[in-house]
């Protein structure tokens, strides 16, 4: 005989922008809620991938107030405030963060507002832990905030081995990796939608993220340019944001102008994914790299830097490669082997899809979130 899982009431905070951890944060939410869970997302504005009603779903906006003597509106204690008000008002039972600074300093300003020892779950998904590297009176803050949580999750083995690193190795860190649904992520034949961006029926590689530097979004186009001289092909951009120009700038440079197409952000990046032959995503690093994961699920091959979470789901030579973020050429030649050799793509798309399916299954990582709240509300010891 099963018996029932508590039903909790769980306050999520995030980003609401497009980027991983406020895909994360909402696809766990959404998952958290048709298993009968309440849950009550407060953040600034409405998260990207919180579409339409669902039930167990409540949205509580921040509402950032300014007055001409505050320079800078002060977000993150209309968050602390909103966050001690939701968790009063619904009973919550805890906090689930996305990023130390400045959710999880919330957090704690919340809780001490409350005057209840409501537990804090922190996820670390990588630029809050990189941040302090570059700016470093982010450093006390980050740590305090960070060592105020009760559990502290990480993306990938690499996030909490540079979060041990900085912080303390008496850090207990949870590695809980990004997890993808394969029932959307999934292998389509060959559709109008793919004619569209390859007409002439070529290869297509395909890139998506949000184009900040660290993306290294020239690189994709310098990749792309030797793969196409070898194997004629058609590259797709998904995404947008501050490097996009120059992209686009090397696209020009490398008279590529009818090879490439940039379709900015997407909201149904799953219907895009399938179309791809090879997906390029060679960050100078990436915490995990959720796309690729989305991308393997979808049953396309990848080539991701070897700098951090890929190389953790990435299997060389097996659902796709890894290379050195500057390593152009090797990507190129990977790309131009998965390109030439059907059958190889075939096995690496199986492969990706099937890694995917085992180890990142949403069910199987949101039931890990869902069993360290449990263990946290049941008061099983402070992690950090
Ligand atoms: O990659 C970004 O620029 C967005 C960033 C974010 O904070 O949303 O993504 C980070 O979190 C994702 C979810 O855990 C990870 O999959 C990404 O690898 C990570 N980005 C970096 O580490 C650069």
């Amino acid at each position: 005989m099963t018996t029932a899982r508590r039903k909790l009431k769980i306050g999520i905070t995030c980003y609401s922008s497009v980027g991983g951890s406020g895909v994360v944060a909402t696809e766990l939410g959404l998952h958290l809620a048709r298993q009968g869970h309440e849950v009550h997302f407060i953040t600034h504005t409405l998260p990207y991938r919180l579409r339409g009603y669902e039930d167990n779903i409540y949205f509580h906006q921040v509402e950032v107030t300014s007055y001409p003597v505050f320079e800078y509106p002060p977000y993150a204690l209309s968050l602390a405030a909103k966050m001690a008000e939701v968790a009063r008002a619904y009973d919550l039972d805890l906090f689930h963060v996305h990023y130390a600074v400045p959710h999880a300093t919330c957090a704690f300003l919340a809780r001490e507002m409350l005057g209840r020892p409501i537990p804090i779950v922190c996820t670390l998904h990588g630029t809050d832990i990189t941040l302090v590297g570059l700016e470093p009176s982010y450093f006390e803050i980050t740590r305090f905030s960070i060592r105020k949580s009760d559990r502290i999750t990480a993306v990938s083995e690499y996030l909490a081995v540079h979060t041990r690193k900085s912080f303390g190795k008496d850090l207990k860190i949870e590695v809980i990796p990004n997890f993808v649904d394969p029932r959307r992520f999934t292998p389509r034949a060959i559709n109008a939608r793919r004619e569209h961006l390859s007409p002439d029926g070529v290869p297509i590689v395909m890139h998506a993220s949000n184009f900040r530097a660290i993306k290294n979004v020239d690189h994709v186009v310098k990749v792309f340019a030797r793969i196409t001289k070898e194997v004629p092909s058609r590259l797709v951009m998904l995404g947008d944001g501050p490097e996009r120009i120059s992209a686009e700038r090397w696209v020009r440079r490398l008279h590529l102008e009818d090879r490439v197409m940039f379709l900015g952000n997407q909201e149904h990046i799953e219907e895009l994914l399938p179309c791809a032959n090879v997906f390029l995503l060679p960050s100078a690093s990436e915490s995990f790299g959720l796309v690729a994961l989305e991308a393997m699920s979808a049953g396309v091959p990848v080539i991701a830097t070897s700098v951090g979470g890929p190389r953790e789901f990435v299997e060389d030579g097996c659902t796709g490669y890894t290379a050195r973020p500057h390593d152009l050429a090797r990507m190129a030649r990977l790309a131009i082997r998965i390109l030439r050799h059907p059958a190889q793509a075939r096995d690496m798309s199986r492969n990706a899809r099937a890694v995917a399916i085992r180890k990142y299954h949403v069910n199987k990582i949101a039931r890990r979130y869902e069993d360290l709240y449990l263990e946290v509300v049941n008061g099983a010891g402070k992690g950090a």
